[in-house]
């Protein structure tokens, strides 16, 4: 057996929606690209996820390409990990289809993304949305995953994948590995810049919101200056559990390595302006070295269809043993065993 088949299963997505965001790399890619040397990697663009919301067709198309090209650049080895796009593996689909007959409406109207996106977009409130945990169970069920490294807003769909895997494996027999979340204990709910009481999120119509990876020094510098706190000035161990500041503090430490303790040593007693002032600075040195290799690799499209391609194919094979396994014990019969 190779090494590679020995280590566990590690996975997660992003949908191809609006710009990725800083709280997108703290929340997750931080972690894919930290956890990738203990796992075989599956790293999805989920472009059918992203469907539950209107998408202009050709922003779709280059963002899914976009999305997959700063998965490399954020340090994503696609030697040693599955990249691909979600449509392009049907299984999830199928298995999608399978899940929705064992998932219970109770269970998809407790759901709070489903309820802040109802509210977001009131006038396409569709069954995709509201089927959404399905889909997201098939990406990690049909891949026997071990790990999911996601933000903390997505914990509610993994208490959900982990139930609809039991369900199943009791219905029947063992056929699902019950994944476990990974949710970092600290830059697991980055807020929105000009609204911190509200989480930073990619699609935000208003872009002072979130800073995104691909946006240039000034314009950081400019969201990080115009970013709202308080009317106190000066950091203090309390600063750190009030919401604008507070912010502010945790993406510096997750950046820097920091803990709680070493953050407020670092900024007890100085001004509000000099964190906004270092955090800029620390955010341009992170994210100039990311944007070049972002722009090498997005002028070598041959290169990126090439990792595509290749990681469909690869995840297409592991996906259809699962969902043979999942029709058998249904009690679907074979293709071919007809006769
Ligand atoms: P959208 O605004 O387009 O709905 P989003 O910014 O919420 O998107 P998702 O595609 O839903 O992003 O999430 C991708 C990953 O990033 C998930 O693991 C999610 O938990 C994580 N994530 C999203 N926003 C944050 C945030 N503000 N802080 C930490 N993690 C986040
Ligand atoms: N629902 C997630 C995105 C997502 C995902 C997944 C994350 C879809 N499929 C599988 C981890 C594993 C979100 O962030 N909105």
């Amino acid at each position: 057996m190779s090494e590679q088949q020995v280590k566990p299963t590690l996975l997660s997505g992003i949908q191809p929606s609006g710009q990725l965001a800083l709280g997108n790399y703290v929340g997750a890619m931080r972690n894919w690209v930290n956890l990738q040397q203990d796992y075989r990697g599956i790293f999805i663009v989920v472009d059918m996820h992203s469907i539950t919301v209107r998408q202009k067709p050709a922003d779709l198309r280059n963002r899914c390409l976009s999305f997959a090209a700063q998965y490399l650049a954020a340090g994503i080895d696609p030697n040693e990990n599955i990249i691909f796009i979600q449509s392009h593996v049907p299984q999830h689909a199928e298995l999608s289809w399978v899940l929705n007959c064992y998932t219970y409406m109770g269970e998809l109207n407790r759901m709070t993304q489903f309820k802040d996106k109802s509210k977001r977009h009131e006038d396409n409130v569709n069954a995709g949305l509201y089927t959404y945990p399905a889909l997201m169970a098939a990406d990690i069920l049909l891949y026997q995953t071990d790990l999911v490294p996601v933000g903390a807003d997505q914990k509610q769909h993994l208490e959900l994948t982990r139930d609809l895997a039991a369900r199943f494996n009791n219905t029947y027999s063992p056929t699902f590995k019950v994944p476990e979340p990974y949710i970092p204990a600290s830059g697991a709910r980055i807020m929105s810049l000009q609204e911190p009481e509200k989480k930073m999120s990619k699609s935000d119509s208003n872009e002072n919101n979130f800073i995104a990876l691909l946006d240039p020094p000034d314009v950081i510098q400019r969201k990080i200056k115009r970013a709202v706190t308080d009317s106190a000035r000066e950091i203090s161990a309390d600063s750190l559990t009030k919401p604008g500041i507070g912010n502010l503090l945790t993406i510096y430490a997750v950046l820097n390595d920091l803990n709680e303790s070493g953050i407020v040593d670092t900024f007890a007693g100085r001004q509000y302006s000099d964190l906004k002032a270092e955090l800029s600075d620390s955010l341009v040195a992170f994210l100039e070295p990311f944007q070049t290799r972002y722009h090498e690799i997005m002028t070598e499209k041959g290169y990126l269809s090439g990792i595509l391609d290749d990681g469909a194919e690869k995840a297409r094979s592991i996906a259809r043993k699962t969902l043979s396994k999942v029709h058998r014990k249904i009690g679907f019969v074979a293709p071919g065993r007809m006769k």
